[in-house]
């Protein structure tokens, strides 16, 4: 963590990204580290592959990001990723070695690639946020609100409102920091959760009506088809922002939680939540995909049909 501070004090030009549909531990650990490095001089540039969500755009800072393609030929000193499983998760249009010739790779992904120059993995850190956190003591920087807003965002959403197992004591002795520091948690529960799109409600709606039961297999998961979202009036971060694969895992009985949704043609996005009992990393690992024991995705090629078959195949010789 100490060679990572020193990295970031080290550059002059620094750039960051955000991942791909990015959340609001991405969001927020980003921004914190930027807001922090912008405060002691140094120049940051923050992008992101996709539109930060309507849920976040109340975050300071997040009218500083600009889409990749307006980065052009700039070149940096390093390129600092939080968050950031794989060298692909920024979404770059060009590997990133071509923006920087040295690499930082902060996550809380067990999956994590382990892609960089200076790279630090905390699987035990419930969000990247947390692991900002440490950074921003290590700079020096004194956490006000700005600061403890985007940290609070980050640990609030990545650990559920604290529910998910991922949640540990140093979890709650954050956030009761970033109390400290002037956040009102129902304030910015409202902020995040509480204006929501008529259109991501109706698109639950569409997804609780697709769900398919498989209790012999402990799952349970929703199906949502490219005309589900024009039926809805929705988008694909409506289906992020409202949770929907949550629903799923509520079941009794169930122990994997599914969404399969078209993501463009050939293309299906597959979100898996886990009680516990089963590591949903390992099994999208096994697909292409990654992600955390209780928290897992891929990317799969081809229609749904397919992709619903590689799902159960999955189940079933696990
Ligand atoms: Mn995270």
């Amino acid at each position: 963590m100490k060679e990572i501070a020193q990295e970031l004090r080290a550059a002059r030009r620094i750039l960051m990204s955000l991942h791909r549909q990015p959340d609001g531990d991405s969001i927020g650990s980003t921004l914190a580290i930027a807001m922090a490095l912008r405060r002691l001089g140094q120049e940051v540039t923050v992008t992101s592959p996709d539109p930060v969500p309507h849920a976040y755009d109340f975050l300071p800072g997040v009218e500083t990001i600009v889409p990749w393609r307006e980065l052009g030929s700039a070149q940096f000193d390093l390129v600092a990723l939080y968050d950031c499983a794989d060298e692909r998760r920024p979404g770059a249009p060009r590997p990133l070695r071509d923006y920087a010739p040295r690499i930082l790779n902060v996550d809380h992904h067990a999956t994590n690639s382990r892609f960089g120059d200076v790279v630090f993995v905390d699987p035990v850190a419930a969000a990247s946020a947390e692991l900002a956190y440490r950074t921003l003591e290590l700079l020096g920087v004194t956490v006000d609100r700005d600061l403890a807003l985007l940290l609070y965002v980050g640990l609030e959403t990545d650990t559920g409102g604290f529910r998910y197992a991922t949640t540990t004591p140093g979890s709650h002795r954050l956030a009761a920091r970033l109390l400290d520091a002037g956040i009102e948690p129902g304030e910015v529960s409202e902020l995040v959760y509480e204006r929501q799109s008529v259109g991501g409600l109706r698109l639950l709606g569409l997804a609780l009506d697709s769900l398919r039961l498989r209790p012999e297999l402990s799952l349970a998961y929703f199906v949502l088809g490219d005309d589900a979202f024009a039926e809805a009036g929705a988008t694909a971060q409506d289906a992020e922002t409202i949770g929907i694969v949550d629903y799923a895992r509520r079941l009794e009985g169930i122990e994997v939680a599914g969404l399969l949704r078209s993501d463009g043609p050939g293309e299906v996005k597959l979100s898996l939540r886990s009680k516990g009992q089963v590591n949903v990393a390992e099994l999208a690992a096994r697909i292409g995909g990654g992600g955390h024991e209780r928290a897992a995705g891929a990317t799969l090629m081809g229609d749904l049909a397919q992709a619903e078959e590689v799902l159960l195949g999955l189940f079933e010789r696990r």
